[in-house]
């Protein structure tokens, strides 16, 4: 922990807006402002990172790389004052300038790096590995362009380029002099030497990889990890690289253009797999340049490379960063000479992989013949993996064809990355227990059986940190003055807030401070969205990426419902709510995009319907990010976890939401169930379908959607609504919606499910009436969420997977 008083803390920063600027400090923007403050933040950090390297290299503790193609890391600056210790100092010094932080905080642009709840996760990794003094390095891309800005024009979404980097960024630090070469195309020509086979890779094109480090600051704890992320370049013309010694002007610069098109952009589907060659080439290539830096590293401290596996964890971040396993084999075998059976049992030993998603559209399956042409190398490494893993399972189980081609890593011409993934690892784990359970039983189950002691799950988790401390301030104040501060090293103590439930006066304060967070949210919905909306009336949430299978459609469908039953009955009697959406489509995911535009013309309808609208009010809040999530997120009653039983891998805004004092209406799908487990039944609001249920549907058949519209005239109607004309004059326009849910019999359940979904709702409404036990509620929400926080989880990783030693320092 930094420790600074109010008065240096000015003069510093005083002097580093002279520096950086040149002019006064009241002739400064407020960009100019946040620069000047970033920057001194990332001085001060920066002392603390030299530091954590130093010792690191001191002690040669085993070091783990998280490497993932996305990390959504947000905002930084709120996260390293507070981590560092000097928010406070900090905020009273800016105010005695007249310059209030949280107003300077928003000029700093999202680092986002990410599509949703995976990138997400592994950002709440990095902060709960530097916090519980873990060495871990991220490893990624540094995506020129990062996940699109969305905006709503006319109702419809309308993606905007993410030019993030546009007014620079402070906290991260180029290192030219750790540039790694990586090779594609060419050729691999074979010799031998000496009675062993030797590879040269000639005529590929190569790519200059170069890190940009930006710092993971733990919590007053004086560690600094790093975040290593790549940027594509051309390599220099000292390269010998024969068009640029022809000179050739126009292939140098096609040359260029490709090598920069590597780290141009993030690939905003996160569900749909298409085999873009563009993505495989991001892959290897912050795999192969990360995997070369480690093993660079790793040598130049002079350690033995047999030892590598006792001093280096790889964690793979679903399949996407795969070819660290050929990459490693191909430098233990190509570069450091080792025997087959040695580089195989070191990468392995090295190697961990999570899954995180069952969806079958999103298995990662690369054509042979693309993937052969771009990595020539790799192939020959993946095809003798294959060859060898197939004789594993001719032993294991002769004469089983059936069984060995389901199994195989290469087959119909195709390379399956999850199988590849499973075979070059030691651990497989899976996010939450019903999605482990299901990977157990029905996705991996072959694997399973063969391999029983790789598979483990991981409950996902959140850093309390950002998610409590820094986006709840005041709930954080109520809990420390009721409880003392131990949750924030030991989150779970949070337990101790519990027994606090009965006392009306701490009710009464965590209903005043959800009201203040609820008004907060109203201002920014102001703003952004030009809505008056109440503070007095429910704040009910659904804000994550657009997708079938977590149905907003059904939140929807339940709305157009209650619009008709106040038009039917204008009497009828409901606590007053806000329907709030956020959420990006992926832009080809037509069915998604219709989502929101449905959703807009709901809200412009009942908005402007006056014989409703003191009642009810629906809005979509544009560009959902993670500081806008910081924003809604305390100021929420209600948490929509709705998604269709098994779909939903674990979910981690559902533990914000819990964390911060909302009441859950769930399925029983992803983590929810392990929310119910800690909360108990009373306090979260369970509803539809079961695991059991839906398995046995997909299995078996026997569900038809039209029969439910046929017998539920509620269901009738808002399905006849949606091609009616009522929302909108073009009748078709939400003719793919009524096609999904009736023509092609509703994948997702919406329609069974919605009969238990509006009971739920019902149960809300009569709950909230009873202002203190539903205020007990939230508080025992928050008193369970502990169990959540991401260190939890990563304690978990470190002790089971990684073998890092997990010390916990100050506590
Ligand atoms: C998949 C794909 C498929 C190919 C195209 C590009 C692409 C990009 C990302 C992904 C990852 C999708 C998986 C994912 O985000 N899963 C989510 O992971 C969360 C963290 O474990 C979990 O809470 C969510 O339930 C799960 O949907």
């Amino acid at each position: 922990m930094l420790s600074m008083d109010k008065k240096s803390f000015k003069k510093a920063y005083v002097n580093k807006f002279l520096e950086m600027h040149g002019i006064e400090l009241k002739e400064g923007t407020n960009q100019q402002k946040y620069d000047a403050l970033g920057s001194l933040v990332r001085d001060y950090v920066t002392r603390e990172w030299l530091k954590t390297n130093k010792k690191y290299n001191k002690t040669g503790e085993k070091q783990v790389y998280y490497f993932s193609m996305e990390f959504l890391l947000g905002r930084l600056l709120g996260d390293a004052l507070l981590n560092i210790g000097i928010r406070d100092v900090c905020k009273e010094a800016l105010a005695d300038l007249s310059i209030n932080l949280e107003e300077l905080e928003n000029f700093e642009q999202d680092q986002g790096l990410g599509n949703g709840g995976l990138g997400r996760l592994a950002a709440c990794f990095l902060d709960s590995m530097a916090s519980l003094n873990i060495p871990g390095n991220g490893c990624g891309i540094r995506y020129k362009y990062g996940f699109f800005e969305q905006k709503i024009i006319d109702g419809k979404q309308v993606e905007v380029s993410d030019d993030w980097l546009k007014e620079g960024n402070v906290w991260e630090k180029r290192k030219a002099e750790k540039s790694e070469i990586v090779k594609f195309g060419g050729e691999i020509k074979v010799s031998e030497i000496n009675g062993r086979l030797n590879f040269t890779h000639v005529n590929f094109e190569p790519v200059l990889a170069v890190p940009y480090d930006t710092p993971i600051v733990g919590y007053e704890n004086e560690i600094v990890n790093t975040l290593r992320l790549w940027s594509a370049e051309a390599v220099s013309k000292e390269f010998d690289f024969s068009s640029f010694s022809r000179g050739d002007f126009l292939q140098a610069l096609k040359y260029k253009n490709s090598v920069e098109s590597i780290s141009q952009v993030l690939y905003p589907e996160d569900s749909f797999y298409e085999g873009k060659i563009l993505r495989l080439k991001q892959q290897y290539f912050f795999v192969s340049a990360g995997v070369q830096s480690i093993i660079r590293h790793f040598k130049k401290h002079g350690k033995d490379i047999e030892l590598f596996d006792e001093k280096v964890a790889i964690h793979i971040n679903d399949t996407h960063p795969t070819l660290a396993i050929p990459e490693l084999m191909r430098i233990l075998l190509d570069e450091e000479g080792l025997e087959w059976d040695v580089a195989w049992r070191i990468t392995t030993n090295t190697v961990s992989y999570t899954n995180h998603t069952i969806l079958a559209e999103a298995l990662e399956k690369w054509p042979v013949d693309m993937f052969k042409e771009l990595l020539p190398r790799i192939y020959m490494i993946i095809e003798e993996i294959n060859e060898r893993f197939c004789k594993e399972l001719w032993a294991r189980y002769p004469g089983n064809w059936d069984k060995i081609a389901r199994m195989a890593i290469i087959a119909d011409d195709k390379i399956k990355m999850a199988h590849l993934a499973i075979a070059g690892s030691h651990s497989v784990n899976g996010v939450a227990k019903l999605h482990t359970d299901i990977l157990k039983k029905k996705e991996m189950t072959d694997f399973y059986y063969l391999y029983p002691n790789k598979f483990s799950n991981k409950t996902n988790g959140i850093t309390h940190r950002r998610w409590l401390l820094k986006s709840n301030p005041e709930l954080t104040k109520l809990i420390k003055d009721t409880i003392g501060d131990s949750f924030i090293r030991h989150p779970i103590d949070l337990k101790n807030f519990e027994r606090h439930l009965y006392d009306n006066v701490i009710l009464e304060q965590l209903g005043k401070i959800k009201k203040y967070n609820k008004e907060r949210l109203a201002n920014v919905i102001l703003k952004n969205e030009n809505l008056v909306i109440d503070p007095n009336s429910i704040f009910d949430v659904q804000v994550k990426r657009i997708h079938a299978y977590k149905r907003q459609i059904l939140n929807c469908l339940r709305i157009m419902d209650l619009y008709n039953q106040l038009i039917d009955n204008p009497n009828f009697d409901i606590v007053p709510r806000t329907f709030i959406f956020g959420g990006k489509a992926a832009p080809g995911y037509y069915l998604a995009k219709n989502t929101i535009e449905l959703i807009n013309c709901v809200a412009n309808k009942i908005n402007n319907d006056s014989r409703v609208n003191q009642k009810i009010k629906v809005v979509f809040i544009q560009n959902y990010r993670v500081s806008l999530a910081e924003q809604i997120i305390p100021g929420t009653d209600v948490s929509e976890q709705i998604s269709t039983t098994t779909k939903e891998a674990s979910g981690t805004s559902n533990m914000k939401f819990m964390m911060n004092g909302a009441i859950t209406v769930a399925t029983l799908d992803g983590a929810n169930i392990e929310i119910r487990d800690e909360v108990t039944e009373e306090n979260i609001i369970i509803f539809g379908l079961t695991e059991d249920e839906v398995l046995n549907y997909y299995q078996n058949g026997g569900y038809r959607s039209s029969d439910i519209y046929n017998n539920d005239v509620r269901v009738k109607r808002v399905i006849d609504d949606l091609v009616n004309g009522k929302y909108h004059n073009d009748k078709d326009k939400f003719k793919s919606i009524y096609e999904n849910l009736i023509t092609y019999n509703d994948e997702f359940f919406v329609l069974k499910d919605f009969d238990s979904y509006l009971k739920a709702q019902d149960k809300v409404d009569a709950l909230y009436r009873d202002n203190s036990k539903w205020q007990r509620m939230c508080g025992i929400n928050i008193a369970h969420s502990g169990i959540f926080s991401s260190d939890r989880t990563i304690e978990e990783y470190a002790t089971g997977i990684w073998g890092s030693e997990v010390i916990y320092k100050n506590l």
